[in-house]
């Protein structure tokens, strides 16, 4: 199989005047053998590769805006206990202070360290019932590319709720999954639609995760590549690569779970039980560079930016960098680091010879790889991970499969496995 970048090397042949750095650049491998330590932009003999920075928690101690929160005048609140459903229920009421520390539940707490033992949960005001919501937004600063979202509730999980995103820092927002014990009545959807290669743009509304039970401490986690077709082709899916893709996520709380007993005579006692209280946000993902960083900083203003390589710029290293065009600028692959190229640093007709016998074995390489892929793709498509290969200069191709840990306090546990320790470093 031939695509258009194996080619190009070809047609820049024809020209009297070569790019070495098409092929790799043997002029990066002395800056790369010189930094310390080794760039995981650049292999050990200075060819750039694929690189992309580390999974993280993006939700991890930034702020959530929230639309309600308990305790800005004192307020009793009762949480309903019964270890299984059918057992009889008992209150067990305190009260939400905002000015109180030992009593308060601030949107903070939905990002703080995630210890198990000692749960710290915002919480909304009692009883904001459909069709009144409440909603958290978070924005993470930057494009990311999520994996992920989930939250641990300390109230029963909601009857309804919307996770949604925002490509362009929340100027305008799509969903991303939504939960309903009615699908069509809520969110006029179909419970648990297929996806299919035609739609794997579309946000699935789904009655999982929707019973009242457990009272305290369920889970819901969206992972966002799960059941869609082309995930175990990340790297060829522009469609996922931007169905991933998100600057900001919001959450409505559409309608509260009860008992049916809020309208009853002690409504009041009822309405008490009845909120939404959330003990830990996660986001998982990685900040989006395209291929090209190994890792985010602060820039000058203090926003988040990749540390962009390969002769790549911007944000998300989203362009070439000046005096770099010799090439259309291309997201990196595991296969093709996909560098863009210095239109200055070129080399004469001598050199020819040797890059077309490199060409010959670079060919035969790519025969090996494929082989490989295809004994690979299932696996790699139910673990919803994706493989990372690098090639070597003497023929032979590793492979490296790249897990993510959970963010401080785990949790989720929709992620497996860990850095590879034999991968390339
Ligand atoms: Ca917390």
């Amino acid at each position: 199989m031939m695509r258009a970048v194996d080619l190009l090397p070809f047609a820049l042949l024809a020209a009297s005047l070569t790019c070495r750095s098409a092929l790799g650049g043997y002029g990066m491998g002395m800056f790369a053998a010189q930094t310390s330590p080794p760039d995981p932009c650049y292999d050990e003999h200075g060819n750039p590769r694929r690189c992309i920075p580390d999974f993280v928690n993006a939700a991890f101690g930034k702020e959530v805006k929230v639309s309600s929160t308990c305790g800005k005048t004192p307020s009793r609140y009762c949480e309903a206990t019964a270890a299984e459903k059918g057992e009889e229920r008992s209150r067990n009421c305190h009260t939400c202070d905002a000015s109180d520390p030992k009593k308060y539940h601030p949107p903070a707490y939905l990002t703080d360290l995630n210890n198990p033992h000692n749960l710290t949960c915002w919480q909304s005001e009692n009883f904001i019932q459909y069709p009144q919501n409440v909603t958290m937004t978070l924005s993470l600063g930057k494009k990311f590319e999520v994996t992920y979202v989930s939250l641990q509730f300390c109230s029963p999980r909601p009857e309804s709720m919307v996770i949604y995103k925002s490509m362009d820092y929340g100027k305008t927002w799509v969903p991303f999954q939504l939960y309903s014990t009615q699908c069509r009545k809520m969110y006029n959807r179909p419970n648990r639609a297929v996806i299919t290669k035609q739609n794997e743009q579309e946000a699935v509304c789904t009655d999982s995760h929707t019973d009242m039970y457990p009272l305290t401490g369920g889970l819901i986690a969206f992972s966002t590549l799960d059941g869609r077709p082309s995930a175990h082709d990340f790297d060829n899916s522009p469609v996922l690569q931007d169905w991933v893709t998100a600057t900001d996520i919001k959450v409505i709380f559409s309608r509260l779970h009860t008992f049916g007993d809020e309208n009853e005579d002690d409504s009041e006692l009822a309405r008490e039980s009845y909120f939404y209280a959330v003990s830990d946000l996660q986001v998982g993902g990685r900040c989006k560079c395209n291929g090209h960083a190994s890792r985010c900083v602060k820039d000058r203003d203090g926003g988040l930016v990749c540390e962009c390589k390969h002769n790549t710029a911007g944000p998300e290293c989203d362009r070439c960098k000046p005096f770099h065009y010799d090439r259309p600028w291309q997201r990196a692959t595991a296969r093709e680091a996909n560098e863009c190229v210095d239109d200055e640093f070129c080399e004469d007709e001598e050199d020819e010879e040797d890059e077309l016998d490199e060409e010959d074995e670079l060919d035969e390489e790519d025969e090996e790889d494929e082989e490989d892929e295809e004994g690979e793709s299932g696996q790699d498509g139910e673990a919803g991970e994706k493989v990372y290969r690098t090639r070597w200069a003497g023929m032979t191709a590793r492979r490296h499969v790249d897990g993510g840990e959970l963010a401080p306090g785990g949790g989720a546990g929709t992620e497996g496995g860990a850095w590879d320790g034999a991968g390339p470093q």
